[in-house]
């Protein structure tokens, strides 16, 4: 290919000229509508594909250069990729947002009304999908060749509805008005089998005879980094079927049988599972995990076999990072592709598998370390199962020869004969395991893979989570980015350590008024956001108390409403007091089976209803839960956050990224030592963030000791009260009964320590109405938040996993 032939086509320019005459040509010839009749999203759809134009410049130059370099090239296999937008994303990292600007204006067209017209790409559950997103941002920035694989879902995580405040889910369709940052390629395409058996032939051939087959079909979305200087590829599969009509049937006039079989090979890559702690659905869940592990690996060793003849070297040429468990079938994929399809023996396969692969576990929920049903497993994928053995029996054969005391039945990947335990599969075929903060990685050594860790003391290593500066500050805080631009200059943007220089104008009369400005103005904006969604109105002069992630028990939003309840009822016995005006704001959908986490969303939903309309309270309270969190909503609501919520269970949230977000924006933390809030605090300091709680000893302990919340209950009027208002049905005047469920499970089995934790954290709220009526030296403190860390960019995370896990070199 001659790639001097690029130079030429790539001369458009990004001048506001070029893109406006760009545009007319794409509203026209490619979106074909005039001006006259073109719509937001016609127009929204032409710059997209101005814009897009640029980035395939810039892409294609990345990945010759990657391919003529035979660059070591590292894959991200992950189940979920919460991209959310790319227009705005592609703008800012090209740097092209004046142009557009004037090239806009002079249709009198409003870059933010097009920016609107954009599906909100929920590829992902929460914060695992969202990391994976900055993930591939950082690879980008750093100029590290990368793909991101995962899969192509129809339809992204539900979307949310309140319904007399209880939470309704509906289908989400991203891909309907059309989606402009893919591409299809037809070319790249593979087949995945499933079920059937396999035969040997006594000559070495094993031979799969599947019973199904479906075709994985590429889609990929360029992924710029910052001012385009890289781009790496998301490669995304969908599945189609490998026989389309059955015409004998159709004929007949079956027709719905007719199309049976496609509907169930296009029904793996359908929707992404809304469940971000519990593999459900079991068969269709492992067949999307094979699907798009098996894709992926058959890709990137077509990929290795342009560029090298000798698959044995592919180690120094190939790293694989599995997100979580749910690509761990890698292991055994990789081995039966080494070993069935290139044949190489088992022995020398598994030497390069666990040369090549990495795995990152992401939570010690002992529900997310999946396993399967040896029984489903073998069903599925009969020949993995047999590797599995082969694995399982050989590893043991190792443990058991090194004479250490550790409980072989730990280690085993086939547990009690009858599971699968992927957890134990992704951690004796990788190279590196790490956890992603630095109390997780402990904790990971203690716990989960404590036997493990025994056997190989150099496998777990620690990346703490980072978050990409681009989208969570430049993109999303445009007041502040302004400021820190004219303050500190732009080094901030592609090393966020550099954010450290305005900490010497915290105490800088001009530039706290002008931080504090920009807050005010990011308030004001998500105050008519709230009064739009809900009909609310809120005072952006009060304090905005936030917590926006997926509602969970042991993030215990639950913690955050009684704590709004005390609140309420001091200020009904006392409203003269002089009380610090609070919005409490929250954001986050439940899993739809999750019974508790929706009946926590309704409470909090009733609670709003009589907080807000009280005349006693005014604006002293006011509480809103925004419906449909998503990326796009976080872009607005952490910008405007005063207050950060991390209150999980000590021990219990790996790391958090939220938390990271919403310091950098200025937001002071209130929360647990748990994840990353521990690494926060250590960069913050003490006087500001703030601190309450059990630590995760302390939670340790009394798992063993036990606990008598009831007796803490009956201890603490302030908590009694409260409960005593939810069980009488003050917030359910219509059904008195609706929380008996919840109170009964605070009194009987406070698993998640929630009576524990009451005291000091209502304590610690009361420390930070107090410390918000100081409002200069409020924003003293807010400044040292976003000055102080830098360190939690994922462009750190990201050269950490490069050099402690991929052996790359990263700019
Ligand atoms: C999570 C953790 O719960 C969260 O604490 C962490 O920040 C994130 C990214 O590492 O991974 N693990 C998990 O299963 N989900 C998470 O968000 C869904």
């Amino acid at each position: 290919m001659d790639t001097n032939a690029m130079k030429n086509w790539d001369d458009r320019g990004t001048t506001a000229e070029a893109i406006r005459a760009g545009m007319i040509d794409k509203l026209v010839y490619s979106v074909g509508k005039d001006p006259e009749h073109a719509t937001l999203q016609d127009w929204s759809t032409a710059l997209g594909l101005v814009v897009r134009d640029h980035v395939v410049d810039h892409w294609f130059r990345a990945s010759h250069r990657s391919h003529e370099e035979k660059k070591k090239r590292v894959y991200y296999l992950s189940m979920e990729f919460l991209i959310g937008r790319l227009f705005n994303d592609a703008i800012a990292n090209l740097q092209i947002e004046p142009a557009v600007q004037e090239a806009l204006s002079t249709y009198g067209l409003e870059l933010r009304d097009l920016l609107d017209q954009e599906s909100d790409a929920a590829l992902g559950n929460g914060g695992l999908g969202r990391l994976a997103a900055c993930f591939l941002d950082s690879m980008s920035r750093l100029e590290i060749p990368a793909f991101g694989y995962g899969i192509r879902y129809e339809h992204g995580l539900f979307r949310q509805r309140f319904h007399d405040g209880w939470q309704i889910e509906e289908a989400e369709d991203w891909l309907v008005s059309g989606h402009v940052w893919e591409f299809e390629r037809l070319e790249a395409r593979y087949t995945i089998k499933f079920g059937g058996h396999i035969s040997f032939d006594g000559q070495g051939n094993t031979k799969w005879h599947a019973e199904e087959t479906v075709f994985a079909m590429a889609y990929d979305t360029p992924i710029t980094g910052w001012q385009g200087k890289h781009v790496n590829t998301l490669r995304l599969w969908s599945s189609r079927p490998t026989e389309i009509l059955d015409l004998r049937r159709f004929n007949s006039g079956d027709y719905l049988n007719a199309a049976e079989k496609m509907i169930r090979a296009e029904t793996i890559s359908r929707v992404l599972y809304p469940d971000d702690t519990t593999p459900e659905g079991k068969e269709l869940r492992l067949k999307q995990e094979y699907f798009f592990t098996s894709a992926s690996l058959q890709d990137l060793i077509r990929r290795y076999l342009t560029e090298h003849d000798d698959i044995r070297h592919l180690p120094d040429f190939v790293s694989i990072q599995m997100n979580d468990t749910h690509p761990a079938i890698a292991v055994a994929e990789l081995m039966r592709l080494l070993t069935d399809e290139h044949r190489l023996s088992f022995v020398d396969a598994f030497d390069i598998v666990q040369k090549t692969l990495s795995y990152t576990n992401h939570t010690l929920l002992p529900e997310a370390l999946e396993r399967w049903h040896v029984g489903l497993f073998r069903k599925v994928l009969p020949r993995h199962m047999q590797i599995i053995e082969w694995i399982d029996f050989h590893h043991l054969a190792e443990v058991q020869s090194r004479n250490l005391a550790v409980s072989l039945e730990d280690v085993r990947i086939i547990g009690h004969g009858s599971e699968v335990r992927m957890g134990n599969l992704a951690f004796i075929g990788s190279k590196k395991v790490n956890g992603v903060s630095a109390l997780h990685t402990e904790l990971m050594k203690q716990t989960v893979f404590a036997e493990f860790h025994r056997l190989y003391p150099d496998r777990i290593v620690n990346e703490t989570n980072g978050i990409t500066p681009r989208r969570w500050l430049y993109e999303c805080n445009p007041p502040l980015r302004k400021l820190l631009m004219e303050t500190i200059g732009t080094d901030w943007i592609a090393n966020l350590e550099k954010i450290d220089a305005a900490a010497a104008f915290a105490t800088d009369a001009s530039f706290k008024e002008k931080f504090a400005a920009a807050k005010h103005a990011n308030k004001i904006r998500l105050a008519g956001v709230i009064e739009k969604k809900l009909g609310l109105r809120v005072d952006p002069t009060a304090l905005f108390d936030v917590q926006i992630k997926r509602i969970h028990e042991y993030k215990r939003q639950f913690l955050n409403i009684l704590e709004t309840i005390a609140l309420y009822q001091a200020i009904r016995r006392s409203p003269a007091n002089d009380w610090t005006p609070r919005v409490k704001i929250f954001g986050g959908k439940a899993a739809p089976g999750y019974h508790v986490a929706k009946q926590i969303i309704k409470l909090a939903n009733d609670v709003a209803k009589i907080v807000n309309s009280d005349p006693v309270v005014g604006d002293r309270l006011k509480v809103a839960f925004l419906p449909n969190y998503n990326v796009s909503l976080a872009e607005v609501i952490i910008p405007a956050a005063d207050l950060s919520e991390q209150i999980s269970t000590a021990g219990m949230e790996a790391s958090g990224t939220g938390n990271m977000k919403l310091a950098l924006n200025g937001a002071l933390t209130i929360g647990t030592l748990d994840g990353a809030n521990v690494e926060i605090g250590e960069r913050v300091g003490p006087e500001n963030i703030y601190i309450f709680g059990l630590t995760s000893e302390d939670v340790a302990e009394i798992r063993v000791k036990g606990y008598d919340s009831r007796a803490t209950i009956e201890g603490d009027p302030v908590l009694s009260d409260v409960l005593r208002a939810i069980a009488e049905g003050d917030f359910s005047p219509d059904d008195p009964s609706r929380y008996h469920d919840l109170t009964d499970i605070l009194y009987n089995s406070d698993y998640f320590l929630v009576t524990a934790d009451f005291q000091s954290y209502f304590q610690r709220q009361r420390d930070v109405d107090h410390g918000f009526r100081d409002t200069s030296r409020w924003t003293e403190r807010a400044i040292l938040n976003t000055a102080n860390v830098g360190w939690f960019s994922s462009d750190r995370t990201i050269r950490g996993y490069a050099a402690d896990i991929w052996n790359v070199p990263s700019v």
